[in-house]
């Protein structure tokens, strides 16, 4: 397994998913190749990626290696009971960026959770039907335009008028990290993807 985690940081996809193979036909089954694998190259991440101190390249490169073994482990995706919860992730109408929302999708695969992923552009109205329809825990909305500060806080109403107000909405992005939960009618805002990742973790420890 240590192989695996160090191919993975390092960001050797081409290495990981040849580690990953090893494993599985040693018999390994993929939830420890998620948690003892996956995981811990993640919680390594973290620990170096301040906001201060925050490699990019470094990320998306590892984000795709995780990608790639997530993928081998799960051809089909993973499936409710499979993953830890659903997430359904998306940047909301008018707003093409879609880098962060990647990563962020990359590290919470990465954490073994279920992440459907709306793309960029996505209306409100689409989001909080997949939110029901995944039976999701959360939705995780990815902001780096200004302009779209409304429509964010337009979807725990959305959510609500469908029963739905138990899910939780974080927020993240360049845009939308400089306000408060309050201002953006959310439960939370992410500093990073990992920050977003630990909330995350922190909703299913409490019972
Ligand atoms: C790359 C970029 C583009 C690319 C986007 C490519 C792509 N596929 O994403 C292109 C060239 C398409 C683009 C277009 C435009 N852009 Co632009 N763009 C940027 C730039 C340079 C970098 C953004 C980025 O990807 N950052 C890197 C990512 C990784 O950071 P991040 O999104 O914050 O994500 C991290 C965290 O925030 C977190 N995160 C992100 N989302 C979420 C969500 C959750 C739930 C969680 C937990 C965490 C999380 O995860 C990441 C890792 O931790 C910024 C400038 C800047 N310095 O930010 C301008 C910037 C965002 N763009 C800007 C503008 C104005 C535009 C345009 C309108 C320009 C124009 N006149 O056409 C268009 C908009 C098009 C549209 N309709 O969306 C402005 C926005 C101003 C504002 N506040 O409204 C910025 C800030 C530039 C500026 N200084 O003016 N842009």
């Amino acid at each position: 397994m240590d192989k695996l985690v160090e191919t993975l940081l390092q960001g050797d996809h081409i290495g990981a998913l040849a580690e990953a193979r090893r494993l599985l036909a040693l018999s390994v089954v993929p939830e420890r190749i998620v948690t003892e694998g996956m995981e811990a190259a993640m919680s390594q991440l973290d620990d170096k990626c301040t906001v201060e101190s925050f490699n990019l390249l470094e990320i998306m490169l590892v984000g795709r290696a995780v990608s790639a073994v997530a993928n081998e482990l799960y051809p089909e995706g993973l499936s409710p009971e499979q993953g830890r919860a659903t997430c359904v992730i998306a940047t909301l109408l008018g707003d093409v960026h879609d880098l962060g929302k990647n990563i962020t999708r990359m590290v919470l695969i990465g954490k073994g959770y279920r992440i459907v992923d709306l793309g960029k552009d996505c209306p409100v109205d689409t989001l909080v039907n997949a939110a029901e329809r995944e039976r999701a825990l959360v939705v995780l909305v990815s902001g780096l335009l200004t302009s779209v500060i409304p429509q964010v806080a337009k979807v725990r109403p959305a959510l609500a008028e469908k029963g739905l107000a138990h899910i939780k909405v974080i927020a993240g992005g360049a845009a939308l990290k400089q306000s408060s939960p309050q201002a953006l009618n959310v439960d939370y805002v992410a500093e990073t993807a990992f920050d977003g990742a630990r909330y995350l973790d922190q909703l299913l420890e409490t019972p």
